[in-house]
Formats: structure tokens, sequence, C-alpha cells
């Protein structure tokens, strides 16, 4: 049987400082930074992930200081089969911030869209103002997956991608040959189901 082929545009969205550029460095480069750079100008990262059922090309894009304007959200999220709502567990007011990202996806986004609540900096458990219940309770009564993680430890950084892929692998079609995916790209510029 053939291997089927996915790729899908991932977001990542949430308050600035909550560790989004950690994390994705943690996954596509196993690396973490003590003192991380503020994101500026375009970040983006491609990640292949062979599973069993399929091989999942992941287009990561992290926000590039967007998370500052709210208002250029729409441009950034369009066409994304995944969303990864970001806030730290040490701050309410970045799981506040999440909660209003994550209406504003509800509103504006695919309805078919995944979306992940992620609690990161888990490791400063001893500073926590985010219960652990709390969040995954907002999280199931709108329908997320829920993970709390690390980019500093890796805690449940490959579960949160892997589960991503294996969600994508199941519900978007393979990429077609070259040529129909060729003339989709110019057209819309899109990637995945969702496009
Ligand atoms: P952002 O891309 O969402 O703006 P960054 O966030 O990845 O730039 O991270 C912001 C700060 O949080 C960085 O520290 C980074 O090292 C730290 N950080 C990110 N993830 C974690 C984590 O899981 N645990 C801990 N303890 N710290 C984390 P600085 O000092 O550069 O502000
Ligand atoms: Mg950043």
């Amino acid at each position: 049987m053939a291997t089927k082929n996915v790729q899908a545009k991932l977001v990542l969205l949430g308050d600035m400082g909550t560790g989004k550029t950690s994390l994705v460095l943690r996954f596509v480069k196993g690396q973490f930074f003590d003192c991380q750079e503020s994101t500026i100008g375009a970040a983006f990262f491609t990640e292949v992930l062979s599973l069993d059922e399929a091989i999942v090309k992941l287009d990561i894009w992290d926000t590039a200081g967007q998370e500052r304007y709210q208002s250029l959200a729409p441009m950034y999220y369009r066409g994304a089969a995944a969303a990864v709502v970001l806030y730290d567990i040490t701050s309410m007011e970045s799981f506040e911030k999440a909660k209003r990202w994550i209406e504003e996806l509800q509103r504006q986004a695919s309805p078919r869209m995944f979306t992940a609540l992620v609690g990161n900096k888990a490791d400063l458990d001893e500073k926590r103002e985010v219960d652990n219940e709390v969040a995954e309770e907002y999280a199931k009564q709108n329908g997320l997956h829920f993970f709390e993680t690390s980019a500093k430890t890796a805690q449940n950084v490959n579960e949160l991608f892997y589960e991503i892929a294996t969600t994508l692998a199941r519900t978007c079609p393979s990429r077609s040959s070259g040529m129909k995916i060729q003339i989709r790209q110019s057209r819309r510029g899109m990637y995945c189901c969702f496009s």
C-alpha cells in the first residue's frame, strides 16, 4: 500500500514570552536556550514526522512578534490545519490571553482545525498561577486538546507534536501527484485540507 503523505500548516499563538519559539526549537532542534532572543522577522520551521500510517510534513509558523498586533492574526492562521495556543503556567494573564485567542479561532478559523491549549513552563511548578485542573476543564468544555509542557525539560513536547501529526494523518487527505499540488499551491498558497 502506498504511504499516505500529508502536508499541513501549524501555527503557534499566545502571548509574548510564553515560550512559543522555545517549544518549536525544542521539538525541531532538541535544544533550549535560557536567553531566547525575541522573534523578529519570519520564523518558519519544517519538520517531517514518519508515522506508521503516514508521513506528515508540518510547516510550523512561529509568530514573529505578531502577538502584539492581534489584528494581523487572521492572515497568519488562514489555511492552518492546526493551531497551538500557548500560555505560561506561571502567568494567569497569559492564560486569559490564550482564552481570547481560542475565542478568536472559534469565531474566525475552520471548525475542523486541530486546536491545542498548551500550558508551557511546567518545570516552574513552584511559581504556578494556573491550575492544571482549571485549564484542563476549560479545554474540555471547548473541545480542545490539552497539554502541559516544558520546552526546558522537554516534558510532553514530542507528545504534543505527535498527537497533532497523528490526528492530521487521519483527517487530512494525502497529497496527490506533483502537478495537481503545484496548481493548488500557486492558486491559493495554502496547505492541507482546510485551504
Ligand atoms: P515567545 O516565543 O512565546 O515570545 P520565548 O517565548 O520562546 O522567546 O521564551 C520566553 C522566555 O521564556 C525565554 O527566557 C525562555 O528561555 C523562557 N522559556 C520558554 N519556555 C520555557 C520553559 O518551558 N521553562 C522555563 N523555565 N522557561 C522557558 P528569557 O529569559 O530569554 O526571557
Ligand atoms: Mg518568539
